[in-house]
């Protein structure tokens, strides 16, 4: 079956007033300090470390804001802001994810640490792939914290979206198992899976996250199961090692990056692009179920470096 874009997501009215204001709290006080000291190259070489662009994105501003102070002493705010936005752009090249569907069902399954928003993500991206018109099966693997089973359910009921789930304390494999039988049998496009929080430490946690795959692979081909990483934008460049370690049980095929809305840490972002080259499909801004955004580079760098 020839590839088939199954998710343009149109939201873009919305993403930048929405990222605008998750980067008023990112950058919000870096565009002050590019406005008030524009020469102060400490200053600015702060303000990038506390949006925690980490080292070499913050050493790549720097020498690029440096470079265009040596032939224009005058540098404006406005100017510098442009300079880092051109080197972010560059950094983040090909960071844009297009979700292909390359047959049906597609399974797509959450992993990610505890609280990073797995399963509000879930939901958002169930309710935004129905609205385009892709039919969604939610499978709750998260059968180890007592109100996930709850949590998920609530929300299947508010979108009208089916949900497979089972108790507390079931096998989240055989979970995985009976939604994608369902998935398959009521021919629905996506299946959802929503896994439990794991620390990327513990090496058990993994392996059933490992277990979850062997099973769904017994039913379809590789290139149909996907393996999104949650990562909470407050968690910054820790992220990093969490998405090493579940890549390695998991083959990671992209990002979604949550809580933009309310983080100072947004710049974390690019290093963890830069270190892990996985496509990132949407950012998280806020709890509502419309508050999930398809990334856009123009859009993100644009609200980061804004002087509003
Ligand atoms: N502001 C904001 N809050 C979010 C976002 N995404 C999720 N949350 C909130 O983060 C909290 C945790 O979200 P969950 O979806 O339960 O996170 P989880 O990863 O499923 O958590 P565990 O299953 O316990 O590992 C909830 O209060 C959500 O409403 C977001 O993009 N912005
Ligand atoms: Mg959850």
């Amino acid at each position: 079956m020839p590839a088939t874009n199954i998710v343009i997501l149109n939201f873009f009215k919305r993403a930048t007033r929405k990222i605008t204001s998750a980067a008023k709290n990112v950058f919000g006080f870096a565009g002050n300090i590019f406005r008030a000291t524009s020469h102060d190259l400490e200053s600015i070489e702060a303000a990038l470390y506390r949006a925690d662009f980490g080292r070499d994105t913050t050493q790549r501003i720097l020498v690029a804001i440096k470079q265009s102070c040596k032939s224009d002493k005058e540098l404006y705010c406005k100017k510098i802001s442009e300079i880092a936005k051109q080197v972010l752009r560059t950094e983040l090249e090909g960071a844009e994810g297009t979700f292909v569907a390359t047959g049906v069902p597609e399974v797509i399954c959450l992993v990610g640490v505890n609280g990073v928003g797995k399963t509000t993500t879930a939901a958002k991206l169930a309710h935004a792939f129905q609205k385009n018109g892709n039919e969604v099966l939610l499978g709750a693997c998260d059968t180890f914290r007592a109100a996930a089973n709850e949590q998920i359910n609530i929300w299947a009921q508010r979108t009208g979206i089916d949900i497979v789930s089972s108790q507390h304390g079931a096998d989240a494999a055989a979970v995985a198992y009976d939604a994608l039988s369902a998935t398959m049998a009521r021919k629905k496009k996506i299946l959802l899976l929503d896994t439990a929080g794991r620390m990327h430490t513990k090496s058990q946690l993994l392996d059933e996250l490992a277990k979850l795959r062997r099973i769904i692979l017994k039913k379809i081909p590789e290139s149909q199961l996907h393996a999104w990483l949650i990562v909470d934008a407050n968690n910054g460049s820790n992220s990093i090692a969490q998405a090493k370690a579940f890549n390695e049980t998991f083959n990671l095929d992209g990002i979604i990056i949550t809580k933009l809305d309310g983080t100072s840490r947004g710049g974390a972002l690019a290093g963890i692009y830069q270190e892990l080259k996985l496509p990132i499909f949407y950012v998280g801004v806020g709890e509502q179920l419309d508050d999930l955004l398809p990334f856009s580079i123009t859009n993100y760098t644009d609200a980061l470096f804004s002087d509003g």
